[in-house]
């Protein structure tokens, strides 16, 4: 069966929301980063800036050395955060099957939607349109029936594109398609590429595989299917942790407080550490308190702040205690849970927030 994947990857993203909030930096040069006095680094760059040939990832002093116009601003996540949310919110009308990139790339199988609308191409441009409604900022769509193509498509006419790639135009697209712009050639490989003569789908396809696997090791065949239009990886949603928790089922019943808070003491640093080995933290913490006759209660408060400490999850939950009737009741078991975790993105690829910012 052929399937309908699109590929959505909002414009400039970071720097999109910027401009957004801040007209006047409409039609000037806009790079989001940190400070070029320090070690700071591109996060992205507006097109305008990129006219200058900024870059993600280039260093703001380099930056500034291309473009001494260039207004430098500090990247506001909370709010690209937002904005991500609601386009996923978007997505969701669609299908379930999305697989998030980052926070303003995504992809979806849309080959059974909830809309049941057949085409990909239209729900694409719908989803383009609640996009722009709902955030005034514009993404790229790739329509194609497998995610190399869809990916490579919503690349190919940015910003504010939409790019179909059917079955029958596929190997005419990638046979004119530099190699640069095959995703996963990344620009080591294409330097390569250039000096063994293959500078486009036309120039690699006529490799073997064994011979782009001698050159290139396990890649080489991976290039060797994409420029056939092969790729059956499929769309995998990943599922984020809502909550992180312990709790303890106590072999009597107690009604005494200091062992019950030994006991909450416990938990909590079970807690915390199970949510730093995930590198998690949460804003709402719920205490659990089963009585001995199995009613059970749940009492939660939530933080302006992430946290995961255990010194602090104790104290949280010892609040909460007060508020439930242990110790007048006997107590079988207790629990405390984290939700509202700051992981909402957590499986993105790392690339994408590791550059250091310095504050
Ligand atoms: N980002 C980052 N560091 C990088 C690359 C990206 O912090 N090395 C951030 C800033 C980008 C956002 O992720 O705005 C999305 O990355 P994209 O690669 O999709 O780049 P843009 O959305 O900025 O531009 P484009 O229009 O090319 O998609
Ligand atoms: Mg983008």
């Amino acid at each position: 069966m052929i399937r309908k994947i699109i590929h959505i990857d909002m414009d400039a993203f970071y720097a999109s929301v910027e401009e957004r909030d801040n007209p006047e930096l409409k039609g000037k040069p806009v790079a989001v980063g940190g400070s070029p006095t320090g070690r700071g680094v591109l996060a992205t760059a507006n097109y305008v800036a990129r006219k200058y040939g900024l870059r993600s990832a280039m260093s703001s002093a380099q930056a500034l050395r291309l473009c001494p116009k260039v207004i430098f601003i500090r990247p506001r996540f909370e709010v690209y955060k937002e904005a991500s949310n609601q386009i996923r919110e978007i997505f969701e009308e669609y299908t379930d099957l999305i697989q998030p990139l980052s926070l303003d790339e995504a992809y979806l199988d849309v080959t059974e939607s909830k809309t049941n609308n057949p085409s990909a191409t239209l729900i694409a441009k719908e989803i383009k349109q609640k996009i722009f409604d709902r955030t005034q900022l514009t993404a790229s769509a790739g329509v194609s029936f497998n995610k190399f193509l869809a990916k490579v498509a919503s690349d190919f006419q940015k910003p504010n594109g939409l790019t179909v790639i059917t079955p029958e135009s596929a190997t005419g697209f990638l046979m004119k398609l530099p190699i640069g712009k095959f995703h996963g050639v990344g620009r080591v490989t294409k330097q390569k590429m250039n000096l063994l003569g293959i500078d486009t789908g036309a120039d690699l396809i006529k490799w073997k595989e064994e011979d782009l696997t001698r050159h290139f090791g396990k890649a080489g065949s991976y290039y060797y299917h994409i420029v056939r239009g092969e790729d059956d990886r499929e769309v995998t949603p990943e599922h984020t942790r809502k909550s992180v928790g312990a709790e303890r089922t106590f072999s009597t019943d107690y009604k005494e407080w200091e062992i019950l808070l030994t006991e909450l003491k416990t938990i909590a640093e079970k807690v915390s550490e199970r949510m730093q080995k995930i590198s998690v933290k949460g804003k709402t913490i719920t205490v659990k308190v089963r009585y001995d006759d199995f009613d059970t209660i749940t009492r939660s408060h939530t933080t302006p702040e992430y946290y995961n400490e255990s010194d602090f999850i104790y104290e949280q939950a010892l609040q909460l205690m007060d508020h439930t009737q242990a110790g007048e009741r006997k107590v079988r078991l207790l629990g405390i849970a984290l939700s509202n975790l700051d992981n909402e993105m957590d499986f993105i690829a790392p690339q994408q927030l590791k550059l250091p910012f310095p504050a």
